[in-house]
């Protein structure tokens, strides 16, 4: 069974442009996994206080992989460009996120579908919006056009 899956990926250090670049490659050579399209680049500031600014895009896949099974290539991907882990939320050079599976919603120690924070954040809507017909709704029912409605596109630059 081949399943739809949207991965947020954000970068705030070492050349985030080029990191989600190399990222897109990465994600298109997953096992069993093909990158079926990706956003434009988005620039904002840190959610963090005091962080570099961060690069974010949206990417679409399509997966014949188990959810955590793809959860395991995506961190594979971000420990193979250099992620170290030290403080939640502190700078990374990778930050893959499954945003969507489907139509599953998840809630498992390991994974979380749909992202605990996508619905209230500006640079993982409206790259998300690009990918998705306009009537498109999250796996929990909520209309993607009322999220964005809720969610100005302010201090977002699309690169
Ligand atoms: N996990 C649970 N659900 C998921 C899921 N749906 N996708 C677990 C991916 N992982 C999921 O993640 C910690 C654990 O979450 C994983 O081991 C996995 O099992 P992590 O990536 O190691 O930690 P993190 O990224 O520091 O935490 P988190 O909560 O993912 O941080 P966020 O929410 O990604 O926030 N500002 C801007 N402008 N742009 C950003 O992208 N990102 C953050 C980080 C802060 N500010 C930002 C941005
Ligand atoms: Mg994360």
């Amino acid at each position: 069974m081949i399943t739809r899956a949207y991965i947020g990926l954000g970068s705030n250090l070492d050349a985030p442009v080029e990191q989600l670049r190399s990222a897109l490659q990465a994600l298109d050579q997953v096992e069993d996994t093909r990158l079926v399209a990706a956003s434009g680049l988005y620039t904002s500031d840190s959610l963090s206080p005091g962080q570099p600014r961060y690069t974010n895009a949206v990417a679409a896949l399509d997966t014949a992989l188990p959810p955590l099974a793809l959860l395991d290539a995506l961190q594979a991907i971000e420990n193979n460009q250099g992620r170290v882990r030290k403080e939640r939320w502190g700078p990374r050079t990778l930050d893959l996120d499954i945003l969507l599976f489907g139509d599953q919603v998840l809630d498992e120690p390991r994974l979380k579908v749909p992202h605990y924070h996508m619905h209230a954040r500006p640079f993982v809507l409206y790259p998300l919006a690009e990918l998705v017909p306009a009537d498109f709704r999250l796996a929990d029912g909520r209309a993607l056009a009322q999220l964005l409605d809720d969610c100005p596109f302010v201090g977002l630059e699309r690169l």
